[in-house]
């Protein structure tokens, strides 16, 4: 496999970097650690290495080093599509190169034999109950698919070794990543399109087959397209990524690991924003202005009362981003070329307007802007998944594009076990210079 021969030879070139920096410069310093970071959310510590993507807080992500429109250029595109490869894309995150159009075609095939569901995947789904979250149902169908992990049958085979242990993780991900549009597509038809499930077609790529088991005509082939490069990754410290790491960090394989991440994804503040979004505009429309695209004074009404309330506005603001979100804007300009007249994408771009400096008026908001998620509802309505429930799966197969490349550079370089010390609020106290407080001073 013209994939598997170059990242061979790119784990080599890595190996040797890695064992530089943790034998000749492993004492030295990169960064230290506040009292608000260690109680917040671990915000901002370096503590991951990742070469795969890269988020820059004022530029937004870079892909192997190439910015989203870079990456919407530069990759090989599905011929008369306008969108590229999302095969090209893992590519890319895997080797750091760009394929090239035979590379992509390749992989693409190697991925079109992998991609049937097991059967007894579907008979899981099928006992689970009608009304439990696609997320739910999604994750359950990857954990369930552990028993075919070549990874933990080279593990408990005694085959282990470090040098070799990334080639079984390329296979589970090559696998999982054929699979995961299939299963997703199966929940949407089994659950919301009265069990009808469409087969895989052989002769299509990974979007356009998606495409084409939703059910949904052109250029819907080329959203999904777009939707899987650009939810691919998003550096190695948000939940989902994070947590694959983490658990895989324990030599879990990527079954066990991208179904804690899909776990993660499913919150509320992360990968379930972008259903949030849908939910929270209907609403909107609904008790603002009939149904009608609101006026701004309308809009602006509701996000005050939204904010009130003590909720937050869904689709705005980021932990590590202090500006609009380029995969915002990517997908802006689709649906400026493919939607403009839309009436939820016309309530979308006012809140574009209206939104920001209702935040940034609160003066603790770091990033009033908003994220990808404001925006991929909206696109998704438009061409008939009108059930935002299911909005958070296709996150869920987009983003195992970088996940599981990370994986399977973690097992090439050797990656420890992750061990965070924690310690005690008497400890920070101390550190802090907080007299203790007495007995009767603490009943009081
Ligand atoms: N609406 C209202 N308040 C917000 C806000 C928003 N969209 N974004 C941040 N704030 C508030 C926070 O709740 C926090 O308030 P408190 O101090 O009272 O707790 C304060 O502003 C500071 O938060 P922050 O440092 O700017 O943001 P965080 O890193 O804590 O949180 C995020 C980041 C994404 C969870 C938050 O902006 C949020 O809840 N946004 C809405 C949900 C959303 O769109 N999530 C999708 C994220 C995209 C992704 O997963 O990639």
């Amino acid at each position: 496999m013209l994939l598997k021969d170059q990242l061979a030879e790119k784990i080599s070139q890595q190996r040797t970097r890695t064992t530089k920096l943790l034998k000749e410069f492993g004492d030295v310093k990169i960064d230290e650690v506040t009292i608000s970071q260690v109680v917040g959310g671990m915000r901002g510590i370096k503590s991951m290495v990742t070469d795969i993507s890269y988020l820059d807080p004022e530029e937004g992500i870079r892909f192997r080093g190439y910015t989203i429109p870079e990456v919407m250029e530069k990759l090989p595109k599905v011929p008369g599509g306008e969108m590229p490869y999302v095969e090209g894309q893992f590519y890319l995150l895997l080797t750091g190169e760009i394929p090239t159009l035979e590379e992509v075609q390749e992989l693409a095939e190697e991925l079109k034999s992998r991609r049937a569901l097991p059967e007894y995947v579907k008979d899981i789904l099928r006992a689970m109950p009608r009304d439990a979250h696609p997320m739910t149902m999604f994750t359950a169908g990857i954990v369930a698919m552990q028993r075919e992990s070549k990874f933990a049958k080279y593990y408990n085979e005694g085959h282990f070794n470090k040098n070799t242990a990334w080639e079984p993780m390329l296979e589970d991900a090559l696998d999982l990543i054929a699979k995961l549009p299939v299963l997703g597509a199966y929940i949407y038809r089994m659950k919301y399109r009265g069990d009808t499930f469409i087969p895989s077609t052989p002769d299509l790529d990974l979007g356009g087959d998606f495409a084409n088991m939703m059910g949904i005509a052109k250029p819907y082939d080329d959203v999904a397209r777009m939707y899987f490069i650009l939810h691919a990754d998003h550096e190695s410290g948000n939940v989902s990524a994070h947590t694959a790491h983490l658990v895989g960090s324990a030599l879990s394989d990527v079954y066990y690991a991208y179904s804690a991440a899909m776990a993660g994804l499913a919150g509320p503040l992360h990968g379930l924003a972008n259903q949030e979004v849908l939910k929270w505009i209907q609403e909107l429309m609904k008790t603002q202005s009939g149904g009608q695209v609101p006026t701004q004074d309308e809009l602006k009404k509701f996000v005050e009362a939204t904010l009130s309330s003590g909720q937050v506005v869904p689709g705005y603001g980021h932990a590590v981003l202090r500006k609009t979100d380029p995969r915002y804007m990517a997908q802006r300009e689709f649906a400026l070329a493919h939607l403009k007249d839309d009436p939820i994408f016309k309530v979308v771009s006012m809140l574009f307007e209206v939104v920001p400096p209702i935040l940034s008026s609160l003066g603790k908001v770091k990033n009033p802007w908003p994220n990808v998620d404001a925006q991929s509802g909206v696109i998704q309505w438009h061409y008939g998944v009108v059930e935002y429930d299911f909005y958070t799966v296709l996150f869920g197969i987009g983003r195992s594009l970088g996940v599981l490349a990370n994986l399977v550079w973690d097992r090439a370089l050797g990656y420890s076990i992750e061990r965070p010390k924690s310690v005690t609020t008497d400890m920070l106290e101390e550190w802090a210079g907080i007299p203790k407080p007495n007995h009767a001073e603490l009943v009081r």
